[in-house]
């Protein structure tokens, strides 16, 4: 099959009769480590992929926008900046909409646009899909607008569609990624002040994500009320957010707080910490401690921010097995199911991929599907 642009080029053409000026790219994303804590202000150690979200776009002189996307056929979605009207229930559109709404109340005027979408980024995995089409849009109606916002605003306008438009409370991690990635390179990010660092992967390790098909069921909901647990614990010591809390005044409290509260604070205070030294050992090569900080993190998220499912921790358990202390494993993302990610010495790539498919379906009944990734740029337009 032909890559997202090329496909996004022929579905241009096809919609709207004429070629389009320009090509966008944005990637999905795969957090190494730091899980639900970046609407905690704390930190995140994401990278992103090489699957990729496609626009090709060509420039309007008043304020329409048009868009169609192969994964909807035939449907054409048109409105007028400033005028986006009300989401329609988990259209594809909103993330569009979102991000020309979020400029329209900054005070932002671009022009409009006809757009092509076309992605590779598995949906409902996960994998950010939903930031990467959010970033791949900004970074078109930016540029075809000369407007110069930077990666990072780009990034906070798409994370303010979604919040405010589309109505999903999520943090800034994946949009600030799916923004800023570099290839060969996670990223440690501050979610407090926004500020980034890139810290390069080892070239002995290969990035190795594992969807384990397992349905991400109130997914929504359940993320919702975790992010509430933790305002409220944050609440109950006087505190804006968790990042202002040590473990040893959460853990002086404990018979104090409703048990949800405590170990929910406990996941993201232990896991802020996780994260910031996770970087330092991927830095410095120190790939026993990256795998015990993501044996911990992921017993973390199982035991106290419980957000595994028995079907992820097989997947984790068989993975660790076979890397030992030759790499880390953990589940990533918002959890309930999605994906594992592994980083793994090359020399184990082939076991641990035969290791999961002798397993995995026998004792589970679902068939994972296995990426082997490489860490990517950002968002940017990709001229001939
Ligand atoms: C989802 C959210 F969109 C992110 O902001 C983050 O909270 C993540 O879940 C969990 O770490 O991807």
């Amino acid at each position: 099959m032909s890559n997202p642009a090329q496909r996004a080029n022929k579905l241009f053409v096809q919609t709207f009769g004429t070629q389009a000026d320009e090509l966008y790219c944005a990637p999905g994303r795969v957090n190494l480590i730091g899980e639900h804590t970046d609407y905690n202000d704390g930190f995140v150690l994401p990278a992103a992929i090489n699957f990729h979200t496609a626009i090709v776009a060509k420039r309007r002189d008043d304020l329409q926008f048009r868009a169609v996307s192969d994964a909807y056929p035939g449907e054409i979605v048109s409105w007028t900046f400033g005028e986006e009207g009300a989401p329609v229930k988990k259209h594809w559109s909103n993330y569009l909409k979102g991000f020309t709404a979020a400029m329209a109340s900054s005070g932002l005027a671009p022009k409009g646009l006809d757009i092509a979408v076309v992605s590779n980024i598995p949906m409902n995995a996960g994998l950010s899909s939903s930031a990467a089409l959010e970033v791949a849009f900004g970074t078109a109606v930016n540029d075809c607008s000369q407007i110069k916002l930077s990666p990072l605003a780009i990034a906070q306008l798409a994370q303010r569609g979604e919040n405010q438009f589309v109505g999903h409370a999520c943090g800034i991690m994946d949009q600030m990624i799916c923004a800023l990635g570099e290839q060969d390179h996670a990223f440690l990010i501050d979610c407090l002040d926004l500020d980034s660092e890139a810290v390069s992967i080892p070239e002995n390790l290969s990035l190795l994500i594992i969807n384990s098909n397992v349905k991400r069921n109130e997914i929504e909901a359940q993320y919702n009320l975790r992010k509430e647990q933790c305002e409220q614990a944050a609440s109950h010591f006087g505190l804006e957010s968790l990042r202002d809390l040590d473990l040893s005044t959460l853990e002086a409290a404990k018979a104090e707080l409703p048990e949800a509260y405590y170990k929910r604070a406990k996941h993201v205070l232990s896991e802020n910490r996780r994260t910031q030294n996770a970087a330092w050992a991927l830095e410095s090569g120190d790939i026993a401690k990256l795998s015990q900080l993501m044996a911990e993190s992921h017993i973390s998220m199982r035991d106290d921010f419980e957000i595994s499912t028995t079907e992820i921790d097989y997947l984790v358990e068989i993975v660790s097995e076979v890397i030992g202390n030759r790499g880390g494993v953990r589940m990533t993302g918002g959890g309930l199911g999605g994906c594992i990610v592994a980083l793994v010495d090359h020399e184990l790539t082939d076991a641990v991929v035969a290791t999961i498919e002798q397993k995995f379906t026998d004792k589970t009944g679902l068939e994972a599907d296995i990426y082997l990734c490489l860490a990517s740029d950002g968002a940017k337009r990709i001229d001939d």
